[in-house]
């Protein structure tokens, strides 16, 4: 049995991690989470007490940081600010947490020779044509376009430098967008779904025509945990589903799934330097570790999503108005 650091595991990624090594592993998950306004210790709710700890603290905090890698054997990053119209708003958090959190967990990872997994995205590589077949690879070169993936990009190669400098034992996850349970209802997909369930209209930036790469957070999880297993020290892996849809084509899923006429959506203003399109190539992590996607039904997925929105409206419908109204002050 070995003891994990999951940094910002009361977020949606990092609890869907926390939830999947638990149920397939025999680990211990220590959660240290600064608790923002985008966590939620309800997502952490019901977990085995004996192999569970959380702690509340800053990624910044070095002293705290010191005395939490002393205990563990393995640290997954996960802790950041990850919404992209917050960083336009202030890139300030962007800047502190992503970029300096993760220079103070490479130094105690370095003082404690701790085996340290940075999760990023793919969003470091800028973005793609709407018309290229072409997809990311991890020799794509890094072109961020915005304060967030900027901030990822720089923390990406901070981690790259400490294992080339100090010899670190790192490794890199760039995944592309994920959906699923406990996503935070000012990302894309809850937003449109708990719009429809509290009777507001799905929202489109500029033309709904940019596109993602969708993959499931659990399939996300069992890459982290595949190349915190097994991956090569030093190296970098693109983790997504070969899902890519348009967001228009989404919310046109979404409303049909939800009983709605395909064309009940507003188009507000786009989101400044918006990326057209992202999409991975993932055969480094489908050949050198043998991972698969288990959601590659992208429908059936969303049917669960949705499903899960409506059971838990007791999860977000606190925090709906207050980010529908940040959303009106930016005309989106
Ligand atoms: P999230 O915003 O839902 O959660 C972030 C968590 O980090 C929150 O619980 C928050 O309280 C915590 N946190 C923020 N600042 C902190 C600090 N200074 N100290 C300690 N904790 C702090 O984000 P998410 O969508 O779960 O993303 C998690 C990670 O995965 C991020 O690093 C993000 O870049 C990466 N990622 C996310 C996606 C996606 O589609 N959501 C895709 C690729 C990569
Ligand atoms: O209401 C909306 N309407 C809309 O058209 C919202 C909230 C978004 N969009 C568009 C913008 C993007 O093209 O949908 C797409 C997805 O938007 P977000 O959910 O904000 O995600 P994105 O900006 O692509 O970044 C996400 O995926 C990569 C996460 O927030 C990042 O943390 C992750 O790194």
């Amino acid at each position: 049995m070995a003891h994990l650091l999951v940094t910002g595991g009361a977020g949606f990624v990092g609890s869907g991690f926390v939830r999947h090594v638990l149920e397939n592993t025999d680990h211990m998950v220590s959660v240290l989470d600064k608790l923002t306004y985008a966590s939620s210790l309800a997502s952490l709710r019901d977990l085995p007490s004996k192999r569970f700890r959380f702690v509340r603290g800053d990624v910044t905090d070095a002293a705290l940081v010191d005395v939490l890698f002393a205990k563990v054997d393995a640290v997954v990053h996960f802790a950041a600010e990850s919404h992209n119209d917050n960083g336009l708003n202030d890139p300030s958090p962007f800047v502190t947490t992503n970029l300096v959190g993760t220079f103070s967990l490479l130094e105690a990872a370095r003082r404690h020779d701790t085996r340290f997994h940075h999760v990023s995205t793919d969003e470091v590589f800028g973005d793609l044509d709407l018309n290229d077949t072409a997809r990311f690879t991890e020799d794509s070169p890094m072109r961020p376009s915005s304060p967030y993936s900027s901030t990822k990009a720089g923390s990406d190669l901070l981690v790259k430098a400490w294992v080339r400098s100090f010899g670190l034992r790192a490794t890199v996850s760039n995944s592309s967008n994920n959906y699923g349970p406990f996503q935070h209802v000012e990302k894309f997909i809850p937003r449109q779904i708990t719009n429809l369930i509290a009777g507001r209209r799905p929202r489109l930036f500029g033309r709904g025509q940019n596109i993602r790469d969708w993959i499931h957070v659990d399939d996300h999880s069992a890459a982290i945990l595949a190349i915190l297993e097994r991956g090569t020290i030093g190296q970098s892996y693109l983790v997504g589903a070969e899902m890519e849809l348009s967001n228009q084509a989404v919310v046109e899923l979404i409303l049909g799934l939800m009983g709605r006429s395909t064309d009940d959506y507003d188009y507000v203003d786009d989101r400044p330097g918006h990326d057209l399109r992202y999409a991975n190539d993932t055969t480094r992590l489908r050949t050198e570790l043998g991972w698969r996607p288990r959601f590659v039904d992208f429908e059936a997925g969303i049917v669960s999503t949705i499903d899960w929105y409506r059971r838990n409206e007791q999860w977000w419908a606190d925090v709906k108005d207050r980010v529908e109204a940040r959303y009106a002050a930016q005309g989106r």
